[in-house]
């Protein structure tokens, strides 16, 4: 396990840390410049070479990737190494388009799961618990991803996968699962379960792996109450490995970014310039080491702040902090910018749950926001005649959150149909 604690790395001086990324990062240049003639070219008609490329100073003069390169790519493109060397494929879940496409070697596949494993221990996880993966096996890295770090520390994994939430609820009783790995949405509707059905006192669960979407402090208090444990966040995406990326310590302030294997600047999404450290913009990563699918300067769309800042748990890797919106699933509603994660906030401090729906769509050429919000059974029956009251106010909430009115609806618990998987918080059926 003390392996995976590895506090050379993980707690290297800032300096030391940069001369490491800067090492990897021109020995990354040269290696996609060799082997994918698709950023060779956006390399070249951005009048770059490999001998530009000194150091992590110089890493603004490198062209960026965007979902569209990774489309327009598919499905080998930005492939680094022949098939053969080959020995995965993951894919995103992305429901328009093609699908992006990434692959793995083995020595890829390795330090996935050494950064994985990182991650668990920085969670004090150890080859004694039982992990239980509800994040769903297959295309998607959730699953694979956690099982891979898990079964390197040496735990006992349960690859449950998504769904079948009486068979969960059964082995995580009868086998005694001390960690829960899935997407937050998915916790906080077992936890739920296990109130209702009496489980709680029968659980062995101590710590949670919580990642794959956006959430929320509230959220995660209530996820860590509710269950009696403490929930950790993890991130990461498809294109750059799967979860893992970045991962929260002891402190639960942010998450640390696996820094000798990733280099992450933040940019302003619209201009594209570089922004300086504790700026909020969006994420771009730069893969140092993998070779199956060596992205250099992907623009993640996620929206964050990093911070030097000194960390309570020793480590010294930049902190990320949680994503708060996508650049691209900011909506634009009669013109107001509208982030799903603004509407979470105020029905977690009002004291809704979280699930929640939101609806926009176009009547007579105008937009409607319609937020439809679960009850919980508590608020449900002691509040049924009052349902009106408590959407006025809410609706006033909203307004001065988001300035423009949004419609509110509390509907009865359990009747917003849960995803196994990430939830689906919006659904716009504008035809704009
Ligand atoms: O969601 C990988 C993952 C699996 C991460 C399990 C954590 C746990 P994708 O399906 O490619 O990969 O989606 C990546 O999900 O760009 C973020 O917008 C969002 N995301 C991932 N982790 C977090 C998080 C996986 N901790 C996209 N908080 C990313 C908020 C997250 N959003």
């Amino acid at each position: 396990m003390e392996r995976y604690y590895q506090k050379e790395i993980e707690c290297a001086s800032r300096d030391e840390i940069r001369s490491l990324q800067s090492r990897r990062l021109v020995e990354q240049v040269r290696f996609v410049w060799d082997n994918v003639p698709y950023y060779r070219h956006k390399m070249e008609a951005q009048g770059v070479t490999p001998d530009d490329i000194k150091g992590i100073e110089d890493i603004s003069k490198l062209p960026f990737l965007k979902k569209d390169d990774l489309r327009d790519s598919y499905p080998d493109g930005l492939r680094g190494v022949p098939a053969k060397e080959c020995v995965r494929i993951h894919s995103t879940s992305g429901t328009t388009g093609k699908r992006v496409v990434a692959y793995y070697t083995k020595d890829d596949i390795e330090l996935w799961n050494d950064c994985v494993a990182r991650a668990l221990v920085a969670a004090d996880i150890s080859d004694e618990d039982v992990v239980q993966v509800c994040y769903g096996y297959g295309l998607f890295t959730g699953g694979l991803g956690l099982h891979g770090g898990a079964e390197k520390l040496g735990c006992m994994v349960l690859p449950m996968s998504s769904g079948s939430t009486e068979r969960q609820l059964q082995f995580m009783v009868d086998l005694k699962s001390t960690v829960l790995c899935c997407t937050p949405s998915y916790a906080a509707y077992l936890s739920e379960t296990i109130n209702e059905t009496g489980l709680r006192d029968k659980i062995h669960l101590r710590r949670g792996i919580f990642g794959a979407e956006a959430w929320s402090d509230d959220m995660r208090a209530s996820i860590e109450s509710s269950l009696g444990i403490k929930a950790h966040d993890i991130y990461g995406l498809t294109e750059l490995s799967g979860p893992g990326v970045a991962y929260e310590c002891s402190a639960q302030k942010g998450m640390h970014i696996n820094e000798d294997h990733f280099l992450a600047e933040i940019i302003d999404p619209e201009t594209g310039k570089s922004l300086p450290l504790g700026s909020k913009g969006e994420l771009v990563i730069t893969s140092l080491t993998k070779k199956g699918f060596p992205l250099l300067r992907y623009r993640t769309r996620d929206i964050c702040i990093l911070s030097e800042e000194k960390c309570s748990c020793g480590r010294t890797f930049v902190k990320m902090s949680r994503p708060m919106g996508r650049s691209d699933d900011m909506l634009i509603v009669k013109g107001v910018n509208v982030f799903p994660s603004q509407i979470e906030t105020v029905l977690i401090q009002q004291g809704y749950s979280s699930n929640y729906q939101i609806i926009v769509d176009r009547k007579n050429n105008s937009d409607t926001l319609d937020v439809m919000i679960e009850m919980t059974s508590e608020n449900f029956s002691d509040n049924l005649g009052k349902i009106t009251a408590q959407e006025k106010s809410l609706v006033s909430e909203l307004k001065a959150m988001l300035g423009i009115y949004a419609n509110v609806h509390l509907v009865a618990p359990k009747s917003i149909v849960r995803s196994e998987g990430k939830a689906v918080r919006v659904i716009d059926r504008r035809k704009i």
